[in-house]
């Protein structure tokens, strides 16, 4: 028996009859009372204070005897891990992989085996360069990494949201990545490229020239982890029972369409909320608006890699979609939120070596690569070559091998045998027929050597296609986005070496960013090791705009509400608002919310202060007159207007609201079809069809591109 403290009166009570508390299993439940458990050391000791340290006398010093103290201390100590080298800041989220139909004749991997199978799965997004505690709207690329716990062991799929890379080999992955993140002698810039280091590596490196076109566009920009695109960028190889192998490439694409911001809105949605894709996702699931994927394959075999005009090997290369298309086998639904972030989103490990029958590698150099730092990685990050048996990462199917001990080993293998072949009759043994095995493939590569195929000598081609298949307004972004980062950068002659690159790109992204930059005199273009292919068509899949989702579900609209604003109004717009399968969230000048023209109290999410419009997809301004008086002279209240106008947002707005648009910059010649006045409740439904084009591109033609 032992005493303990109530947390409630902070007076010691006796915990009860040990034997009243065991539970079914035998275990013990120690109890403060009622349901609370009581306080225990890490080693299990009950705890009687947990206010002070161990001390002579009250002011006297501490005592080394204090082993609860030194037990809490200890432990907190050594609370954090190494954070991951790259992609450190990132989210998590449990859910399911639901096959649509039998891939059997393709490939023996278990997920894909009959229609309606569901594979659980477990996803982390990330940025790559910023540290743990950086913003989420940095300009980068969007890890999109996936395990699934298949019948025949993990499979991860360690993606981004961009399908090509930076470079070919991954010998240069550490250069890449030191130049990327803070300069090693003032440790800044934070979770950017726009600084020297970065531009000069990529001018230097020609064959991340396509990279950069992507990492430039909007995709880099994601509204939402949930409105964005996810690739596994290499060729893998699916093979079938019979020891057939077709080639591969992964596509998820959004159920919910792709979304991005613009750089004005990423910069200021920075410091509104930093955690703004992290509280998205969570928001969404916690909601019941699970996000969902569907899992697109582009299969090929070898005559088509043979006859491609770019070396399938190639990781800075993609298939046009045109050209081999994404065949929809199956969805990810992401349904479920982390218990806890360190547990899980932190602990979980992926490796790219992680594959399952049915499923094997290229050679593709980048991925060969990969295959061994991730593996690596994580032991460096989880400190032991056990971190398969941490819940995130075990596998769901049975494990049995000869593997032993090392730091924190959790299961207790039992028997006399720990190697194989042995007499005893005891453990697992290998079996041809269900096991992996590596497809065999003849290789003709005579020579031991280090070189680059000529057939990855193409840098511009693709970079040039996938610029002319933006939108006017997509290309202006990249142009925008270039001059910003070029801008950041101190070296002119690093600048000018960039020109040099966009020119055998294009010539009016050149011009473009030239003019931005102030350049007079274009330098030459780059020595390219093979010329740019002008005859590669547009392919329209590449640009976010041409696929909009035509629906505004899974969107949010803000509404700027003062006291007596018209309910009616309101009603309408919650009411059009929830057909449409959206969120709406109200903002007002006091966090208690306010009091409608029917005497209806609405509480508001957020106070106009910290919930600026960069935070919603489109927004109203319902306001009565007298409200409409009062924040004329609130910034905060003209900035939500001007901006919500500035970043080409849908904006209804109430009759009531009109003397506020006007002061907050958006007179009557600005009131674009971009706008919808709320006459009556009746106007709501119309608003809430026009925001299913998530923005209004043509007013672009008329303000500056932000
Ligand atoms: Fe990587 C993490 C994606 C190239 C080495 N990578 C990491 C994550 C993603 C990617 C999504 C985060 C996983 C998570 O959420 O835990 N990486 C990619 C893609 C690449 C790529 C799509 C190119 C196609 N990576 C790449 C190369 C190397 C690495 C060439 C090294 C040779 N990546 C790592 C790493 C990381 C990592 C150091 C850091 C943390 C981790 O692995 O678990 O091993």
């Amino acid at each position: 028996m032992a005493n303990t403290t109530d947390p409630d009166a902070r007076t010691p009570v006796k915990i009860h009859d040990q034997e009243a508390l065991r539970g079914p299993g035998g275990e013990l439940h120690q109890t403060a009372g009622g349901d609370t458990p009581v306080l225990t050391t890490s080693h299990g000791m009950p705890v009687a204070d947990d206010q002070s340290s161990l001390k002579i006398g009250p002011r006297g010093p501490t005592l080394m005897e204090d082993v609860h103290f030194r037990d809490k201390i200890f432990h907190f100590d050594h609370e954090r891990i190494p954070e991951r080298v790259v992609h450190a800041r990132g989210m998590g989220a449990h859910g399911f992989f639901e096959a649509y139909e039998s891939l059997a004749d393709i490939t023996t991997a278990d997920p894909f085996q009959e229609a309606g199978r569901r594979t659980e799965a477990f996803v982390r997004f990330s940025t790559v360069a910023g540290n743990k505690g950086s913003f989420d709207l940095a300009r980068d690329v969007r890890g999109f990494a996936v395990k699934l716990y298949t019948g025949a062991g993990n499979w991860d799929i360690v993606g981004n949201n961009i399908p090509v890379f930076f470079i070919q080999d991954a010998i240069k992955f550490p250069d890449l990545i030191h130049a990327a993140k803070q300069e090693p002698d003032r440790g800044f810039p934070q979770a950017q490229t726009a600084h020297d280091n970065f531009w000069d590596f990529i001018s230097l490196t020609p064959e991340s020239m396509h990279m950069v076109m992507w990492i430039m566009s909007d995709r880099a920009i994601p509204r939402s982890f949930r409105f964005m695109e996810g690739f596994g960028v290499h060729s893998f190889r699916l093979v079938n029972a019979d020891g057939k192998s077709t080639f591969v490439k992964f596509h998820w694409k959004p159920k919910l369409g792709m979304q991005s911001v613009v750089w004005n809105e990423a910069v200021k949605i920075n410091g509104a909320d930093p955690d703004f894709h992290r509280r998205d996702l969570w928001d969404a699931i916690t909601k019941g608006d699970a996000p969902e994927w569907e899992l697109g394959l582009q299969l090929f075999d070898e005559s088509f890699a043979q006859a491609f005009d770019f070396d399938i090997l190639d990781s800075t290369k993609i298939i046009p979609e045109e050209i081999v298309p994404v065949r929809r086998v199956g969805r990810l639904v992401l349904d479920r939120v982390v218990d806890n972030f360190f547990a899980e989103t932190e602990q979980v490990a992926f490796c790219t070596q992680n594959i399952i029958p049915g499923v094997d590698f290229s050679n593709d150099p980048l991925l060969q690569g990969r295959n061994f730092s991730y593996l690596d990685t994580q032991l460096k990050r989880l400190g032991s070559p056990n971190f398969n048996e941490i819940p995130v990462n075990r596998p769901r199917c049975p494990m049995h091998h000869f593997q032993q001990d090392g730091h924190m080993r959790m299961d207790v293998r039992k028997g006399r045998a720990n190697y194989e072949p042995n007499s005893w009759k005891e453990g697992p043994r290998e079996d041809p027929k269900t096991g992996f095995s590596s497809l065999r493939v003849t290789e003709h590569e005579p020579d031991k050597l280090r070189m680059r195929p000529e057939s990855f000598a193409d840098h511009y081609s693709q970079a040039r296609q996938f610029y002319i298949s933006q939108t006017p307004e997509e290309r202006t972004h990249m142009a925008n986005a270039l001059v910003f980062e070029l801008s950041k950068v101190e070296r002119p002659d690093i600048r000018l070496r960039m020109l040099s690159h966009l020119q055998n790109v294009h010539e009016d992204l050149a011009d473009a960013v030239a003019a931005g930059l102030g350049v007079r005199d274009m330098p030459d273009p780059a020595p390219a090791a093979k010329p740019t292919r002008t005859d590669l068509p547009p392919s329209p899949a590449l640009s976010i705009v041409l696929n909009g989702p035509n629906s505004f579900r899974g969107r949010k609209l803000g509404v700027l509400l003062t006291d007596g604003a018209d309910a009616d109004l309101y009603a309408a717009l919650e009411k059009a608002v929830s057909a449409e399968g959206a969120m709406i969230e109200v903002i007002a000048p006091e966090i208690a919310g306010v009091t409608l023209s029917d005497g209806m109290l609405v509480p508001a999410a957020q106070k106009i202060d910290g919930g600026p419009s960069v935070l919603y997809d489109a927004v109203a301004i319902l306001t009565s007159a007298e409200g409409a008086d009062r924040l004329k002279t609130h910034p905060a209240a003209l900035d939500f207007i001007g901006d919500a106008y500035a970043h080409r947002k849908f904006i209804a707005w109430a009759p009531d609201a009109d003397a506020l648009m006007t002061e907050a910059g958006v007179a009557p010649p600005k009131r674009d079809a971009g706008f919808v006045k709320l006459g009556a409740p009746s106007d709501a439904p119309a608003f809430l069809k026009t925001c299913r084009d998530l923005r209004f591109w043509a007013r672009e033609k008329v303000i500056a591109a932000v």
